[in-house]
């Protein structure tokens, strides 16, 4: 069991989404970052999924293929607290 594929949707400029890239940063979690205010195709991904462009958002695809979409930072760092086991 390979565990959940993770990618941040993130913008650079927003204090919530650094949150949570320090996080990431200190749990040593090497996850993907994508651009949901400068790449069109990433902020249409996180619409059409999400059902919102807010930032940041973690998208969740499990081992068996259900995708989920968790807004929040603090949501998203509490889940990659316990994800990571610390
Ligand atoms: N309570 C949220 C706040 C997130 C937030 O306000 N994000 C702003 C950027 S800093 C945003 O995405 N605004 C645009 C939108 O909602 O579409 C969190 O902690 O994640």
């Amino acid at each position: 069991m390979s565990g959940p594929r993770l990618a941040l949707y993130n913008s650079d400029t927003c204090w919530f989404c650094a949150r949570v890239r320090q996080t990431m940063d200190r749990l040593g979690m090497a996850i993907e970052i994508r651009d949901a205010t400068g790449n069109p195709q990433h902020r249409e991904a996180l619409l059409k999924g999400g059902g919102k462009t807010q930032v940041p958002c973690l998208r969740i695809e499990e081992d068996g293929g259900a995708v989920r979409w968790l807004y929040e930072s603090a949501d998203i760092c509490r889940y990659l607290e316990e994800l990571s086991g610390r």
